[in-house]
């Protein structure tokens, strides 16, 4: 009986080895000390033992079967342990490896327009907002625009079936800025803005303006030319040379057309500046007084200047990009370099 003891040992090491996940441990469990399990059937012949022999069987055959306990617990947590590590092997991922997507940058408009905003706000301007399907009355009556003027026809501007219209210039922004506002004021109205136009290299029918309006008691044109340079110092990162031509707009008098010295050549004459020297950036001026009066604003305390930023071209001079259709492409080579 001693020796079928000793043999059921190496037979119980080996068919625990055998066991390849938790359920064959408890079937070797089932096999050895279950019911009809092979130690328990030993221990069931003791009967016809002498009680020495008894004492001796059963203290061997106790001392098995606890051995058997803690080799199958030992077997079971290793196995167990096992099918995590199956598992984690089979979710593992290698958290450093290159996903093959990128982070995404912020677009070029976005970054310049946000430079914009902190420049003018730095000097104590208001930032407003607006709709952009507006009235014909804000976008063009109370802006001095002719009623026959070109503008307003179905070419250039789209017209909605509910006899609004998509605004033309973030103007009508200024225009509820000034009704809302009692004088001395300084705000800017960034904004998409629409036009009917045929999209060309310089021509999108979808872009964005930042216009902007200070009125105050005594405000000249000096004004206008300091408030520019500090925002092209601001967007160029150094000193710009401006300069002012007349330019005609009905809602200022005088208009102008603000130019700066190219950044290409330096006003030398290359071909980005066409060999003049001189680059057109905006168009700007006094507000119209009959504007002003519109705005509900006494012409005879208060004057203002106001002017218009095309965004895009602000953008493309900044990086010397040369077709305004890749703001709304889809070519991530263009997107990630800003
Ligand atoms: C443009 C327009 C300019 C303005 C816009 C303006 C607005 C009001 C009164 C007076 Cl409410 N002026 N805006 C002034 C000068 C030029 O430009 O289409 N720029 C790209």
């Amino acid at each position: 009986m001693k020796k079928r003891i000793e043999k059921m040992r190496g037979e119980f090491t080996v068919a625990l080895q055998a066991a390849a996940v938790p359920e064959d441990a408890e079937k070797v469990r089932v096999a050895f000390l279950g019911k009809k399990g092979a130690l328990t059937e030993v221990l069931k012949g003791m009967k016809d033992l002498t009680p020495d022999e008894r004492r001796e069987v059963g203290a061997l055959s106790n001392a098995l079967k606890d051995e058997f306990e803690r080799m199958l617990a030992t077997r079971a947590a290793e196995l167990g342990r096992g099918e995590i590590e199956k598992k984690l092997a089979a979710e593992w991922e290698d958290i450093s490896w290159p996903s093959g997507l990128s982070r995404g940058a912020a677009h070029p408009i976005a970054v310049i327009r946000r430079r914009v905003k902190e420049i003018f706000v730095s000097m104590g301007f208001e930032v407003l907002d607006g709709p952009e399907m507006e009235e014909e009355v804000n976008n063009f009556d109370k802006l001095n625009i002719p009623p026959d003027h070109p503008a307003r026809d179905a070419q250039d501007t789209f017209w909605l079936d509910n006899g609004m219209l998509l605004r033309t210039h973030t103007s009508p922004v200024q225009v509820r800025g000034m009704l809302s506002h009692t004088p001395p004021f300084k705000f800017i109205a960034p904004g998409k803005v629409y036009r009917n136009e045929a999209v060309d290299a310089s021509h999108e029918h979808t872009f964005h303006q930042i216009e902007g309006m200070v009125v105050d008691r005594n405000i000249s044109v000096a004004h206008l030319i300091y408030s520019m340079k500090t925002l092209l110092t601001g967007i160029f990162e150094k000193e710009v040379e401006v300069r002012l031509r007349p330019g005609f707009f009905p809602f200022v008098e005088p208009g102008f057309e603000l130019d700066i010295k190219c950044l290409i050549c330096g006003g030398k004459g290359c071909s980005v500046c066409k060999q003049s020297g001189w680059l057109e950036l905006m168009p700007c001026g006094m507000v119209h007084p009959v504007v002003l009066r519109n705005g509900g604003i006494d012409t005879e305390e208060f004057s203002g200047f106001a002017f218009g930023l095309g965004l895009e071209r602000l953008v493309m001079m900044k990086y010397g990009i040369d077709d305004i259709r890749l703001f709304h492409g889809a070519d991530l080579r263009f997107f990630t370099q800003f």
